[in-house]
């Protein structure tokens, strides 16, 4: 019997999967037999972008986070593949932070090249895991969305990639259900067009918080107020967006904030983070974490350490993404390969142990930047995955968060060197700011004659 691999999310972690056993076929090797289950009707998880919030056409959770005008927020240098280039799938030369839909393209590039479409089963959503100790074999249980079908079927190995930015972390704050205006976490928000002339409030102090507070000012928000819990975010905010201490409570629509200062909103979004979430799998199973660079639990930041036979990928907080997923994926291809081999549990937890040690030691962002790259190096190391220059991709993302901290209307524009073909990223024809239409057709039109942002 051939070695059955069941995966779960055919998302950036997903397809990273898929293409690692790809790339082995393609030398002619021998691959088991992957199926891979999709709860949306495509593939690119988040990348796949859609409008509804709630529930989807088949009343499944909504998974989608991303929104309207959502341009990469980290130099597209820092993520590109090492197998497949930016260079080889435009055919020329793009700028460093392109938008939503330029990106999807890209990461659809390789996975349409490399035909594993027809590993995946869409509208598909995993409802149930359970593993048996005697045949040493996982029984999955499925819905068939379109078909109203529940089936199951049997694996050797399961590699969870469901990602962890879709569940909100939504919290309580007294008064809340007194509030006149919109109230929404910032996985509902669909594009800062419906906030133009309203005075917003955001709660938290991280990525969400501020992209979305500078699409709300970009897109015409009269005022951008973003309110943190432990830190601000301290960068230096255009006129109309500042940074306010914790908010306490609601009286009507006037907020009151822990420095005894109030002020009247019209709209509540709560950019406090998500939830890893995992309702597919028992308690013995589940990777329970918050959002950090290493989740306890996972050797390698992959394998499950209960149950060897179990694969996360994508669990971590990330500076790095597509490469690094690709690294995880190559790593636990080799291991479901048997050719890299699990050590007995006190050496992988001995492992996870020196990884923790040294993460609670990270002080700074910069700190952050090089854990995450000697983790991914340490990965890249144990497989064929094409190596790259990691100590650069280092410098790029230092690079990037000194760009935001002197202008973060304006570090869009900057461009980077590609750390894989050596190509210098092109200028966009339209300043971030001014850029209103964030569409495939726009982004590759020739218009260098930009139109002045009316709201700015
Ligand atoms: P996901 O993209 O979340 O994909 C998981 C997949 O699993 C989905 O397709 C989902 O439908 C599927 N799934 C979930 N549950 C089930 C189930 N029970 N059964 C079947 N299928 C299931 N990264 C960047 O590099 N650059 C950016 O600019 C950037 N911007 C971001 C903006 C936002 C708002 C968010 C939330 C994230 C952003 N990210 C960005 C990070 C993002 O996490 C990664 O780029 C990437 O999408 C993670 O891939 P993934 O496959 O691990 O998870
Ligand atoms: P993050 O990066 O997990 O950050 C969550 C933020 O929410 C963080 O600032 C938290 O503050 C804050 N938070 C959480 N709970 C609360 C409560 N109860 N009150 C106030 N503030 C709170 O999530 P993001 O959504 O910003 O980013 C996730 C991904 O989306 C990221 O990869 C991007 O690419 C897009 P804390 O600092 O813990 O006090």
């Amino acid at each position: 019997m051939k070695t059955r691999i069941g995966i779960i999310g055919a998302g950036p972690s997903g397809l990273a999967q898929l293409r690692a056993f790809d790339s082995l076929e393609k030398e002619g090797k021998e691959i088991p037999e992957i199926v891979c289950f999709e709860k949306q009707s495509d593939w690119g998880g988040l990348w796949n972008y859609t409008w509804r919030t709630g529930v989807g056409k088949y009343g499944e959770p909504t998974h989608g986070s991303m929104y309207k005008y959502l341009w990469s927020n980290g130099p597209k240098e820092c993520l590109e593949f090492s197998d497949y280039s930016f260079d080889e799938h435009f055919g020329k030369p793009i700028s460093s932070y392109p938008p939503r839909p330029v990106l999807f393209d890209y990461i659809q590039g390789r996975v349409k090249k490399s035909g594993v479409r027809k590993h995946i089963r869409f509208n598909t959503a995993a409802r149930w895991v359970s593993f048996d100790e005697d045949t040493q074999k996982f029984t999955l249980i499925v819905d068939d969305l379109v078909n109203n079908k529940t089936y199951t079927e049997i694996f050797d190995y399961l590699v969870v990639a469901t990602g962890h930015f879709s569940t909100p972390n939504m919290p309580y704050f007294q008064g809340l259900e007194d509030f006149p205006g919109a109230v929404m976490h910032a996985h509902d928000f669909r594009g800062a067009d419906q906030f133009k002339g309203q005075n917003v409030l955001l709660v938290g102090s991280s990525y969400s918080a501020e992209d979305i507070g500078i699409q709300c000012y970009k897109h015409g928000a009269n005022s951008v107020t973003l309110s943190y819990r432990s830190n601000p975010i301290g960068l230096s905010w255009p006129e109309g967006v500042k940074e306010v201490p914790l908010l306490e409570n609601f009286d009507g629509e006037i907020a009151h904030f822990s420095d005894g200062s109030q002020e009247r909103f019209d709209a509540v979004i709560m950019c406090t983070g998500y939830q890893h979430k995992f309702p597919f799998l028992p308690d013995e199973m589940r990777l329970k974490t918050p959002n950090c660079l290493y989740p306890d639990n996972l050797y390698k930041g992959v394998v499950f350490n209960e149950l060897p036979k179990l694969i996360y990928l994508g669990m971590q907080d990330q500076y790095y993404t597509f490469n690094m997923f690709d690294a995880q994926a190559w790593v636990a291809r080799d291991i479901m390969l048997g050719k890299l081999k699990v050590p007995e549990k006190d050496e992988r937890l001995a492992d996870m142990e020196k990884w923790l040690q040294k993460s609670h030691s990270n002080k700074t962002h910069d700190d952050e930047i090089d854990f995450q790259t000697d983790y991914v190096k340490e990965l890249i190391g144990m497989t064929d995955y094409p190596e790259f220059d990691l100590d650069t991709v280092a410098s790029l993302f230092k690079k990037w968060l000194k760009d935001k901290e002197d202008d973060i209307l304006r570090y869009r524009d900057k461009t980077f060197k590609s750390v894989m073909t050596g190509t210098m990223a092109e200028n966009h024809h339209t300043e971030w700011l001014d850029e209103m239409d964030d569409s495939f057709e726009r982004y590759f039109s020739e218009s260098s004659a930009p139109e002045k942002n009316p709201e700015k």
